[in-house]
């Protein structure tokens, strides 16, 4: 405990993502004991006057810590009138998660900062610890309680994870204060570019969990390495208490009960001989209640075991060869419109994947939602999922570095005991250099050592010769378990759909190939012939001459097209077309299916026929 107050104040006075947090807990909405989902107040801040005084000092880090906004100051009864230049009471409501930009006109384009205030009623039971605990808040966050800041955390898709249990109020009145600025920088990850929507504020669930003072903070209960007939893993405690405990492990459904003792830093690993466990896959998404018992605490998850590996350009899910029929999803409601903002709009998204026939999804391009995880088990849908490390980062930078592995390590944390996860991506269309490669490389070789039971990729770039062949030999290839690469034939390059299939692939790796994106836009009822740039008939045309060229290359084991639904993207401003839309979507922002989702439908039945023989 000590050492994790010592850390959370580190966070307070340095510019670095929060490491402040103890280690994630592990399945956290488990332990939620009080939603601080709902109305909350916001002023719009783009001054940051709430934060720094007229000569741009930070109140938080003045000798008495007070001025700022998080003071949440209410005129007091005193004869002296008192200039308060803010109210949080009488300020709109946002409706929390929900990212600020489709919640008020003002702000679809707004970056820069926005105050929340939410009060909540909580007295601390004695013994017991508490973890206020965001999804996710892009991109900067400063975190206070009660007037008192409790960290800073960066990185918009990764949760935050405070301990707040020596500093909720012993009345039970509380009230917490959020400063979340999602202004663009070049050193953060993401960078100052991308080709998607810069949603600001608390985009996921708000919650306080609440464990006792020694408690399974961690834990991974998976398949050992390409092994089905052995479980591995390890439950980590936290607390004064955590050494010399015991753990029982139970999974009462396959007969397996195992008595664990943590070691001197409250840990304890385990191998369990597993042999009749029936084995996870998008046929049969099977899930085993697993449940952790540690003295009066109890941990219960669902967990679904499977292998994942590949054999030369084979992919093979619990030892049979799969094709991946993908599609690529961005973490958006279109119809909303804005983030997606629970498992109602998560489960949409998937189900409509499900529709196309998919059995694996690309959860593109930054940490998707535990929730999205979970449904993915359940419905039986594999994941590729990413960190926002996209096109130029700043790779000579080391805070950049040890941001883009912070949320890597917290994506793997939070994915570990997902079945349905079997990429970990470090990046996306990264550029060649030596930099570049020094970076991307130290991320595949750390998303490695963190889980070494999933596939490590990320989506290349290729380039062409004029003999009409497309190579792939980036270097970064060699760190990496699949040939993964985006391509554009018919949309960015290679002129019009029918002309691409004249081209060839000349693939370096002897790996399995899966195409982390293809595609080109089409505006949903907007018809023409097939040379017509835009209609649904050009980009139908598209994927039926994608589908042929692509059956060419060896080795193909999958692709993920991009994507499922048209999303919302600055740098998409044509007024007829686009709109602020990328429409590469197979279903537009109001959820028509354009003509090319039933070809790839289509597609993907002849392949499951194919592949799924369903034994
Ligand atoms: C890409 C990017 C993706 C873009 C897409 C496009 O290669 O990875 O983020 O949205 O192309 O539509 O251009």
């Amino acid at each position: 405990m000590l050492l994790a107050a010592l850390l959370s104040c580190f966070s307070i006075f340095s510019n670095q993502p929060a490491q402040a947090q103890t280690s994630l807990i592990q399945n956290a909405p488990a332990r939620r004991v009080l939603s601080l989902n709902g109305s909350w107040n916001y002023i719009i801040d783009p001054y940051e006057n709430g934060f720094y005084d007229y000569r741009r000092e930070a109140f938080d880090k003045s000798a008495s810590g007070k001025g700022g906004y998080y003071d949440n100051q209410k005129p007091s009864n005193s004869q002296e009138p008192e200039l308060i230049e803010y109210d949080f009471d009488h300020s709109a409501v946002m409706q929390i998660p929900g990212d600020w930009n489709s919640q008020d006109a003002k702000l679809l384009y707004y970056e820069g900062t926005v105050w929340f205030k939410k009060d909540f009623k909580l007295k601390p039971t004695a013994g017991k610890r508490y973890f206020l605990y965001f999804g996710a808040i892009n991109y900067e966050a400063h975190i206070y309680l009660n007037g008192k800041k409790l960290g800073m955390h960066k990185g918009g898709f990764t949760p935050v994870q405070l301990e707040i249990t020596d500093k909720l109020s012993a009345s039970g009145d509380n009230f917490v204060v959020v400063k979340a600025d999602n202004t663009r920088h070049a050193e953060e990850v993401p960078t100052i570019n991308t080709d998607w929507w810069n949603y600001g504020g608390i985009t996921r669930d708000v919650y306080i969990a609440e464990t006792p003072a020694t408690f399974i903070v961690d834990y991974k209960v998976q398949l050992a390495k390409n092994d089905p007939a052995n479980l591995a893993g390890y439950v980590q405690l936290d607390g004064a208490e955590k050494a010399g405990q015991t753990v029982t492990l139970n999974i009462a459904e396959a007969g397996l009960k195992q008595t664990l003792k943590t070691d001197a830093d409250g840990r304890a690993t385990f191998r369990l001989r597993a042999k009749k466990l029936k084995l996870w896959s998008p046929l049969s998404p099977k899930l085993y209640a697993v449940t952790l018992t540690n003295g009066a605490e109890t941990v219960q998850d669902k967990i679904g075991f499977r292998t994942i590996q590949t054999q030369g350009q084979d992919i093979l899910l619990n030892g049979k060869s799969i094709f991946l029929r993908g599609i690529s999803i961005h973490d958006e409601n279109p119809l909303i419109p804005g983030r997606a903002r629970g498992e109602g709009d998560l489960r949409m998204l998937l189900t409509w994947a499900k529709e196309l026939g998919c059995n694996y999804v690309r959860l593109a391009h930054y940490p998707h939602n535990e929730i999205m995880l979970k449904l993915a088990d359940e419905m039986g849908l594999l994941v590729w999922a990413e960190v926002p490390v996209y096109w130029t980062i700043a790779w000579e930078n080391p805070t950049t570095y040890q941001n883009a592995e912070q949320q890597l390590s917290d994506l793997i944390s939070m994915g570990k005991n997902r079945a349905s996860v079997m990429v970990w991506s470090i990046g996306n269309e990264t550029p060649l250099g030596d930099a570049r490669l020094k970076f991307m490389s130290r991320l595949a070789t750390k998303a490695r050592a963190l889980d070494d039971t999933r596939l490590i990729a990320a989506a290349l770039e290729l380039h062409r010769t004029p003999d009409n062949v497309v190579h792939v030999d980036d270097p970064l290839g060699e760190y990496l378990d699949l040939a993964s690469f985006n391509e554009y034939a018919g949309w960015y390059w290679g002129g019009k759909p029918s002309e691409i299939t004249k081209y060839t692939f000349d693939i370096k790796y002897n790996k399995p190939v899966v195409i982390s994106e293809l595609g080109g836009s089409a505006l949903a009822g907007y018809h023409g012939d097939a040379e017509t740039r835009w209609s649904e008939e050009y980009q139908e045309a598209l994927y039926i001459n994608q589908i042929k060229m692509l059956s060419t290359i060896k080795g193909l084991r999958g692709l993920t097209p991009w994507i499922l639904v048209d999303f919302r993207a600055t740098r998409r401003q044509h007024p007829v077309y686009q709109n602020g839309f990328n429409r590469k979507g197979l279903i537009s922002n109001t959820g028509q299916k354009k003509k090319a989702f039933y070809v790839l439908q289509e597609y993907y039945r002849q392949q499951a026929a194919k592949y799924d023989t369903g034994k």
